[in-house]
């Protein structure tokens, strides 16, 4: 069957499937252009094809258009088309935006008698006449919406299939071992580790990133795996304001009341939207450059300077931090600050200019995820979350390393451990690399 080829180039198609909440591919089933512009052709084309999107090609190269989540209805049927799902939409060059249905009882219907039109509320309606179509546009209470002005004749019309194009790819992009040996491997690499840099027994890592992201609940979790049962110290909310605010540095034992390992986890306040609700990047800049002592309370209004109480005017080697951790919650990504990302972004140039290695840990994977955990490289979705959260810190793709923390449940499992131990072992693979020089 020659389904012929859509006007649409790719940039918008992404722009596009962008406005479902889960992923979508289109299939082009009618066009204006090709077939003519009837509401008998489209009801004929799009027969039996399950949801639809109407597309209306602008002048200026914007579409307009709509979606429909239930049938096309008959063309002689003139009643209303009740549909929940329903959205109407502009996507142009640099913008997409959509309206859902508010008022789903009235989201669509058909005029067949002297005018054939297609509308959407009365908000969009395509008007087919001599061959052609003509849309107009007006601002209703079923979509709610607020249109800019759009007084552009229409080029074309174009009607697709929307189908539901899963989740999961054919093969994972990253390859991963969800058996017992690769976890006692991983294990054993982690806690036999000795740092391959003359005068460094202790990788210290320090973890940064917005309140509530899961930086301390990642420093429990490590202990946990290696612990083999769920420890849940307060490291969680210390401080007076309910965060973290005093630089703390954890050491890893490699078994309860075990020898440290040469991994130590450092604990600081969040990062906010502003110097005065979180760490400064003043502040973190100090932290990684070894001159904060450790316990030091840090202070909104007070910036550690050369004469801050233990200020270390010339910190050693050991007193440095040697990788930083970008912790991001995948469940937040969407909705963090564009200050917040800026902070981020400056950390992540300072921090490569001092020529620290810098990798993101990217927590709550299992409710921003595959519900399989094993399933967690071949997911589309986290695959875009995780390029996000790259593109966020500047980093490149391979050094996102999703985790799920232990935050609820009362016993280890393997799944959870190899993805905890997998970015513990990268940490300090990263710190070898970077330090080979
Ligand atoms: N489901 C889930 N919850 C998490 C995860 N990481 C942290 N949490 C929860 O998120 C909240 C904030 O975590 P916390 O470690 O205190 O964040 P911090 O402010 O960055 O130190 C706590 O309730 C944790 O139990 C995760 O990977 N999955
Ligand atoms: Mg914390």
């Amino acid at each position: 069957m020659d389904f012929g080829i859509s006007r649409m180039d790719l940039q918008t198609e992404k722009r596009l499937v962008k406005l479902f909440s889960s992923r979508v591919n289109l299939c082009l089933l009618y066009q204006g252009s090709r077939h003519g512009f009837s509401i008998c052709t489209i009801q004929e084309k799009t027969q039996k094809q399950g949801n639809l999107i109407f597309l209306a090609y602008l002048e200026s190269g914007a579409i307009m258009g709509g979606y429909l989540g239930g049938k096309f209805p008959s063309l002689h049927y003139s009643e209303c088309v009740q549909d929940k799902k329903a959205f109407v939409f502009l996507v142009s060059q640099n913008t997409a935006i959509h309206f859902p249905v508010v008022d789903a009882c009235q989201a669509f219907h058909i005029k067949s008698n002297e005018t054939k039109m297609i509308s959407f509320g009365e908000c969009l309606n395509m008007e087919m006449k001599n061959d052609s179509c003509f849309v107009k546009v007006g601002n209703d209470a079923v979509y709610n919406t607020s249109w800019p002005e759009i007084t552009e004749s229409c080029v074309d019309v174009e009607v697709h299939r929307v189908q539901d194009a899963g989740d999961l790819m054919l093969l994972p992009w990253r390859e991963m071992s969800w058996t017992e040996i690769y976890r006692e491997n991983l294990k054993k690499d982690l806690v036999s580790y000795k740092p391959d840099i003359v005068g460094l027994s202790q990788v210290r890592a320090l973890l940064l990133g917005p309140v509530g992201a899961g930086k301390s609940s990642f420093i429990n979790s490590i202990k946990s795996v290696l612990c083999r049962h769920v420890v849940n110290l307060p490291i969680t909310g210390s401080g007076s304001d309910g965060f973290t605010s005093k630089l703390k540095s954890y050491p890893i034992r490699a078994e309860k009341g075990g020898q440290p390992i040469a991994l130590t986890l450092c604990d600081l306040k969040g990062l906010g939207d502003t110097e005065e609700t979180g760490l400064s990047l003043h502040d973190a800049l100090a932290v990684i450059k070894g001159h904060a002592p450790e316990g030091y309370k840090f202070q909104s209004k007070a910036p550690l300077q050369p004469n801050s109480p233990g200020y270390r005017v010339d910190p050693a080697l050991q007193d440095k931090i040697h990788c930083v951790l970008f912790v991001l919650d995948a469940c937040r990504l969407h909705s963090y600050s564009k200050e917040l990302k800026d902070t981020l972004k400056k950390l992540h140039w300072e921090s490569s200019d001092l020529g620290i290695p810098q990798l993101v840990l990217l927590t709550h994977v299992e409710l921003a995820g595959p519900s399989d955990m094993h399933n967690i490289y071949a997911s589309h979705n986290l695959r875009e979350k995780m390029e996000e959260a790259a593109e966020m810190v500047g980093v490149p793709l391979f050094s996102v390393l999703p985790v799920k923390n232990y935050a609820s449940e009362l016993n280890v499992d393997y799944d959870t451990d190899i993805l905890l131990l997998s970015a513990a072992c990268q940490i300090l693979h990263s710190v070898d690399y970077a330090f080979e020089d």
